[in-house]
C-alpha cells in the first residue's frame, strides 16, 4: 500500500513551510474587471469560474458603476489614443465586476487566460477568444504586469475590502 494523503492537504510532501520569497510569490495578485459588455451578456460567473477552476484565489469582488475619473486614471497610459473617449464611455456605459485574484504568475497566466487584446487575434480557449468579437467591446481587463496589478488594486480597492484567508485547496496547488 502506498502512503495516502490527508484531506487537509498532501503534508508528506510539504513538511516544510515555505520560505518567505516563495510564500511572496504565491501571493501575487492581479486585478481583473469584467467590464460593462460582459455584465450584461451574463459572462460573469464563466470569468469567475475559470479562475476559480484554475486554482486562482479570490481575494476581493465588487460591483461598481465606475466614474469618468475613476477611468481616465485606470487608463491613463492610454490618454493620448485615439479610441481613448471611446474607451472611457465604454467602460463607464454599465456595472463592471472589479475583482482581485491571488496565486503563483497571477498576472501573467491571466493575461494567457484573457487573451489578446483583440478577441479576432485571441486563440479558442481564452476568454476573449471564446467570448467576444470586437476589440472596443472585449468583454474583460486584467493587469499587465505586477507594477500596474498593484497600482490597479489600490486605485479600485480600499485595503479594508480585500480579505486574508487560507484556502483549503492551498496545500493541493502548490
Ligand atoms: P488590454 O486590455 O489587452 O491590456 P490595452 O492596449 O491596454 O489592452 O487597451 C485597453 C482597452 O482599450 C482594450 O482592452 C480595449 O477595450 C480598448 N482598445 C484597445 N485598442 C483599441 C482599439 O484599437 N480600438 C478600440 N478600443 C481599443
Ligand atoms: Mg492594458
Amino acid at each position: 500500500m502506498g502512503s495516502v494523503s490527508s484531506a487537509a492537504g498532501p503534508t508528506a510532501v510539504c513538511a516544510e513551510a515555505p520560505s518567505a520569497p516563495v510564500m511572496a510569490a504565491l501571493k501575487e495578485r492581479t486585478f481583473i474587471a469584467v467590464k460593462p459588455d460582459g455584465v450584461q451578456r451574463g459572462i460573469i460567473g464563466e470569468i469567475i469560474k475559470r479562475f476559480e477552476q484554475k486554482g486562482f484565489k479570490l481575494v476581493g469582488m465588487k460591483m461598481v458603476q465606475a466614474s469618468e475619473d475613476l477611468l481616465m486614471q485606470h487608463y491613463i497610459d492610454l490618454k493620448e489614443r485615439p479610441f481613448f473617449p471611446t474607451l472611457i464611455n465604454y467602460m463607464s456605459s454599465g456595472p463592471v465586476v472589479a475583482m482581485v485574484w491571488e496565486g503563483k504568475g497571477a498576472v501573467k497566466t491571466g493575461r494567457v487566460m484573457l487573451g489578446e487584446t483583440d478577441p479576432a487575434k485571441s486563440s479558442p480557449g481564452t476568454i476573449r477568444g471564446d467570448y467576444c468579437i470586437d476589440v472596443g467591446k472585449n468583454i474583460i481587463h486584467g493587469s499587465d504586469s505586477v507594477e500596474s496589478a498593484n497600482k490597479e488594486i489600490s486605485l479600485w480597492f480600499k485595503d479594508e475590502e480585500l480579505v486574508t484567508y487560507t484556502s483549503c485547496a492551498f496545500s493541493w496547488l502548490y
